[in-house]
């Protein structure tokens, strides 16, 4: 099966999820939006939105089409791929706790994105700092130690063999890379790695 993903052609986001999870399933895919437009590009992402076929418009991007299903929200893919390619357990419980843990990254990276657009998100960054400046310190003081020491604890309980089989290979081995790619340490690459130092003692 080849897929096609639809996603912004110039920006990682949350596109950056799926085309690392295509990648280590060893998936043949087109990243259709990054095509020129003669045989894809921004229009076919566009059209897609619009006019899914099936009917099942997608809100927002990324969008996966695989044959006649298209699928959106990032996590409903990654829990779609790790399913078809052995990404994820194969007893419900475990896909249902891998899919927990990818939700709560979703929250996360949204999270992200309200701190530099915490009056409206069709307006620029540069629009809202003053705004942006004083969310980003209580998302730097209280939610990314919250965050960071909850998956800290997940995975030390997966660690520590209670639920191995849960992780092993699964689309949320994807957030350790998450957190040293751009999407979002770039922006709070000090906070995090102060937080590990923390965290380890
Ligand atoms: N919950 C969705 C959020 C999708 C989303 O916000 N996509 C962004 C790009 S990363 C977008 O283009 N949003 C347009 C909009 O919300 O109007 C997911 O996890 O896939």
């Amino acid at each position: 099966m080849r897929y096609n993903l639809y996603y912004w052609p110039h920006i990682q986001g949350r596109g950056e999820f799926v085309r690392l999870a295509l990648e280590e399933a060893g998936a043949e895919y087109v990243d259709v939006a990054r095509l020129p437009e003669s045989r894809g590009g921004v229009p076919a992402l566009m059209r897609m939105m619009e006019r899914a076929p099936g009917g099942r418009l997608p809100f927002a991007p990324p969008i996966l089409q695989a044959g006649r299903e298209v699928i959106a929200q990032t996590a409903n893919i990654l829990l779609y791929l790790g399913a078809r390619h052995g990404l994820a357990p194969k007893a419900e419980s475990g896909r249902q706790w891998v899919h927990q843990l990818q939700l709560t990254i979703a929250d996360l990276v949204a999270e992200v994105h309200d701190v530099h657009h915490p009056v409206a998100s069709g307006l620029y960054y540069e629009d809202q700092k003053k705004e942006a400046k004083r969310k980003a310190e209580s998302f730097r003081k209280e939610r990314v130690p919250k965050y960071l020491g909850y998956f800290d604890a997940s995975f030390s309980e997966i660690r520590a063999g209670r639920d191995i089989s849960a992780v092993q290979r699964s689309p949320t081995l994807i957030f350790p890379r998450f957190r040293s790619s751009k999407a979002s340490s770039m922006r709070f690459r000090g906070r995090y790695a102060a937080c590990r130092k923390n965290a380890r003692g």
